[in-house]
């Protein structure tokens, strides 16, 4: 049915954005620090907005950490790595 059709292509749609969007923390930590800052999200996450990077950063600290990064893919924020 036309429904189940609908479904299938968001799900489609959900697994491509994924894709081009899934790394871990490792990946995106480039210099190893253990914290992202907004500079190494933002080569990670190049269609992410300054929206996504507050939402990420929940103590608002200005890095990421891997508590915050797990969180965010836990919520939905962020898809998983
Ligand atoms: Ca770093
Ligand atoms: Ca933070």
């Amino acid at each position: 049915m036309m429904v189940k059709r609908i479904a299938a292509l968001a799900a489609g749609i959900g697994a491509i954005a994924g894709v081009a969007l899934a790394a871990s923390f490792g990946d995106i930590d480039t210099d190893a620090d253990g914290m992202i800052t907004q500079e190494e999200f933002a080569a990670a996450f190049p269609d992410a907005g300054a929206e996504i990077w507050t939402a990420t950063d929940v103590n608002a600290d200005g890095v990421v950490t891997e508590d915050e990064l797990a969180a965010a893919v836990e919520s939905g924020v962020l898809p998983e790595g």
